[in-house]
C-alpha cells in the first residue's frame, strides 16, 4: 500500500464498510488504498469489514499485511456458508458504527462518492443509493450489450417495489437503525440493497449519481444460477409487499 493518512483504529468508528468478497484478493490493496484516498480527512474514524467465504486465494496474508500497514481493516472468513446477501448481513452483524456503506470490492464502484454518501445520511437521508442510471451516473462502456440488457430488464422487474432509478445497485449506504428496523430479512442471491429498501421502507431515500468501471481484476460472480435466485426474490418481495402494504392501500381505498 502507498503512503496512506493514518487511520485512527476506534472501537466506535463513524463508519462501517461493508465488502462481500470471493476471490478478490488481488483487489484489496487498492481498493483500501482508494478508500483510504477517498475519506481522508472527511471522516476521521472508520473500518472495513471485509466478510469473504474461504476463498483461500491468499486474502488472509493480503489482510494482515494491511493491518500491519495501519489500515482499519477487519476480515470475517467464512467456512461455512457462501452467498454475497448473507455475507452483507453477517458484515452488519459485526458493524461498530451507525452509519453503513456496502460496496463490491472489484473496484467497480468509485470510493470517491462514500463521502457524499455519508453527507447524505448527516443530512437525514436513512437510505442513499449510488445510481448508474440517473443524470450524471453511467457504466463503462466495455459493458457488454448483453450485461447492458440483464441489468435493464432486472432492473425494470424491481421497480414496481420502490420508487429509484437503479433499485439493483449494489453500491449504497443505510443507516443502522434502517437495518435493525426491517422485518425477517431473507435474502437470496445477489440484491440485498433491495430487500432493505423493501422492508426497511426508508423515508428519506436519496440517490447519488455514480460511474460503474468494468473489474480489472478476477471474474464476475454474476451466474445464471444467480439470476434465477433473483427472480425467486423478486416474487418473495412482492408477495412481502402485497401483504404488508397494497393489499392495505387496496381495502382503504375500497371502503
Ligand atoms: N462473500 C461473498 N462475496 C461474494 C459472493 N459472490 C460475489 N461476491 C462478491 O460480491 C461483489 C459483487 O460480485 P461481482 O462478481 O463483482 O458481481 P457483478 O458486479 O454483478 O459482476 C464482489 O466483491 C464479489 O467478490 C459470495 O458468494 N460470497
Ligand atoms: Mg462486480
Amino acid at each position: 500500500m502507498k503512503e496512506v493518512e493514518p487511520v485512527t483504529y476506534s472501537n466506535n468508528p463513524m463508519l462501517s464498510i461493508i465488502v462481500p468478497t470471493l476471490r478478490e484478493a488481488p483487489n484489496i490493496p487498492i481498493l483500501t488504498e482508494e478508500i483510504s484516498i477517498a475519506i481522508g480527512q472527511v471522516i476521521p474514524s472508520w473500518e472495513l469489514i471485509i466478510v469473504d467465504d474461504n476463498s483461500g486465494d491468499g486474502i488472509v496474508g493480503v489482510c494482515d499485511k494491511l493491518r500491519r500497514d495501519g489500515a482499519p481493516l477487519r476480515l470475517i472468513v467464512r467456512k461455512n456458508e457462501t452467498g454475497l446477501a448473507t455475507a452483507v448481513l453477517k458484515g452488519f452483524d459485526v458493524a461498530r458504527a451507525s452509519i453503513f456503506v456496502v460496496m463490491d470490492a472489484d473496484l467497480s464502484h468509485p470510493c470517491s462518492i462514500i463521502p457524499m454518501f455519508y453527507r447524505e445520511i448527516q443530512n437525514g437521508a436513512d437510505f442513499v443509493i449510488g445510481s448508474r442510471y440517473m443524470p450524471g451516473g453511467g457504466t463503462d462502456d466495455k459493458w457488454t450489450v448483453l450485461r447492458f440488457i440483464n441489468s435493464k430488464i432486472a432492473t425494470l422487474l424491481a421497480m414496481p417495489l420502490i420508487s429509484a432509478s437503479d433499485p439493483m445497485s449494489g453500491f449504497f449506504a443505510l443507516r443502522r437503525s434502517l437495518w435493525k428496523r426491517c422485518e425477517k430479512l431473507s435474502p437470496l442471491g445477489y440484491k440485498v440493497g433491495l430487500e432493505l429498501i423493501v422492508k426497511g421502507k426508508p423515508k428519506n431515500l436519496q440517490e447519488v449519481p455514480i460511474y460503474f468501471r468494468t473489474r480489472k481484476f478476477g471474474e464476475s460472480k454474476l451466474s445464471t444460477r444467480q439470476q434465477l435466485l433473483y427472480i425467486r426474490h423478486l416474487i418473495r418481495l412482492y408477495t412481502y409487499k402485497w401483504h404488508t402494504d397494497w393489499r392495505n392501500n387496496l381495502t382503504r381505498i375500497l371502503h
